[in-house]
């Protein structure tokens, strides 16, 4: 698993942490989904490569998953360990170099490479049969997205004859051209791929010695595959997730901006939602926190408060609060008539007194003293030093404090 991305259009939730351990949907962090998948498949030997700010990202593996104690299972994150010289990961495919030795050790037939950072559901098992039965030493998983977002992934192009091999694969293209049969829409690759193991080792050696390469898996790996013929696709369509829907099947979302983050959690509280965490057949795992249920009371005036289309994770506490479309993680303190709306708060944020919280990603130990506002008023927000996005999204980081 490749988890060493910066995470920079993020900022400032990646100020602090790599961006696969930023927190999502309450109580998870964004790595859970892609590992939840790999244990769900079946794939029980794992290795998270670590980089930029991996502190709170190893704390976490470690801590959340570690299933040693099944017969030869593990998830072990890996630090960037200089083996090959003093330099850092130079890029995803300067990552799996770095770490041959563990390939080495392992001697598997089949590799699967997976990003850390995106939502969704996938069988790993499905890709993993697709893959031995196109015969082709990589596979690339591939979604449909809309053809203005074609400049931030890879775009596919498949064969005119046979639909599961790739023609040309363009890495981040400005002038994408849309599917044939819906110009709208480009197949983007996912950035998860399946590998026979001598051929990954093989390319990133030679990628290696390449002065030229930016050892990049989607911006030179690939294309190399591509150019050689040896490289076929996964349509994630093909793809059955046990206890899906019509609503959540092919749910795949590159939560790279603060509006998509922002977007993401939205498609969670929805009574029918697109994403469903709820999905017992295929869970989604994350740290069980040893912590109290939420509770909701009345408050020194008797007001009830109420929770209308919200997540509320443990250790919670609201007090004659107004929770409204809002995704609330674990040991917060909401106290009376404070309104929390529209909003993503992550851990041990204190909403004081009559306080609103409006449009706004709070990060953790955020304190709002009695009174203040935030996300009411984007130009007093951007004054007090917070980020803004276009679409009026406020985000305040870790630990800040937001007076009247
Ligand atoms: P990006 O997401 O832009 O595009 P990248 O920033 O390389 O590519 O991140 C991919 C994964 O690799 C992430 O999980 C990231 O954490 C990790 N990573 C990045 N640099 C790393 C490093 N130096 N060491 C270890 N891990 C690192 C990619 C593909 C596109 C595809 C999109 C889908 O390149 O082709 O369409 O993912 O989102």
């Amino acid at each position: 698993m490749l988890a060493g991305g910066e995470g920079k259009r993020l900022m400032p939730l990646t100020a602090d942490r790599a961006k696969p351990a930023v927190p999502f949907g309450g109580n998870y962090r964004l790595i859970d989904f892609a590992l939840s998948n790999l244990i769900n498949s079946g794939l029980r030997q794992i290795v998270v490569l670590t980089q930029y700010k991996s502190h709170s990202l190893d704390r976490h593996v470690s801590q959340t998953w570690s299933i040693e104690g099944l017969l030869g299972a593990y998830v072990a994150s890996v630090p960037a360990q200089q083996r090959l010289g003093k330099r850092w990961f130079a890029g995803s495919a300067d990552a799996i170099l770095q770490s041959l030795n563990l390939v080495r050790d392992e001697k598997p037939d089949i590799i699967v490479v997976v990003g850390a950072d995106h939502v969704y559901r996938m069988d790993f098992a499905q890709m993993v049969e697709a893959h031995i039965a196109s015969g082709k030493s990589a596979t690339v998983a591939a979604i449909r997205q809309p053809i203005s977002l074609a400049d931030q992934f890879g775009v596919i192009q498949t064969n005119a004859d046979d639909a599961t091999l790739i023609d040309a694969f363009l890495e981040k293209p400005k002038d994408a051209v849309g599917l044939s049969d819906s110009p709208d829409e480009v197949l983007a690759s996912m950035g998860n791929y399946i590998f026979n193991a001598d051929a990954l080792i093989d390319a990133v050696l030679r990628d290696g010695e390449n002065p030229d390469s930016a050892h990049d898996m989607g911006g030179d790996i690939i294309p190399d595959f591509v150019s050689r013929g040896d490289a076929a696709v996964y349509d994630l369509n093909r793809n059955e997730v046990p206890g899906s829907t019509e609503r959540d099947r092919y749910y795949w979302r590159d939560v790279g901006t603060i509006d998509s983050f922002y977007d993401a959690h939205r498609d969670l509280i929805a009574a029918l939602p697109v994403f469903n965490l709820y999905n017992t057949d295929w869970p989604i795992f994350s740290q069980q926190l040893n912590s109290p249920p939420a509770k909701f009371g009345r408050d020194e005036h008797g007001n009830p408060g109420s929770v209308i289309e919200s997540i509320v994770s443990l250790g919670t506490v609201a007090v004659g609060s107004h929770i409204e479309r809002s995704v609330i993680g674990p040991w917060n303190t909401l106290d009376s008539g404070s309104r929390v709306v529209d909003s993503v708060l992550f851990d041990r944020i204190y909403v004081g007194k009559n306080s609103i919280v409006n449009r706004a990603i709070l990060d953790k130990d955020v304190v709002i003293v009695d009174g203040a506002h935030v996300g009411l008023d984007a130009e007093a927000d951007r004054a007090r030093g917070f980020t803004v996005t276009e679409s009026g999204i406020t985000v305040v980081g870790k630990g800040v404090r937001i007076e009247p």
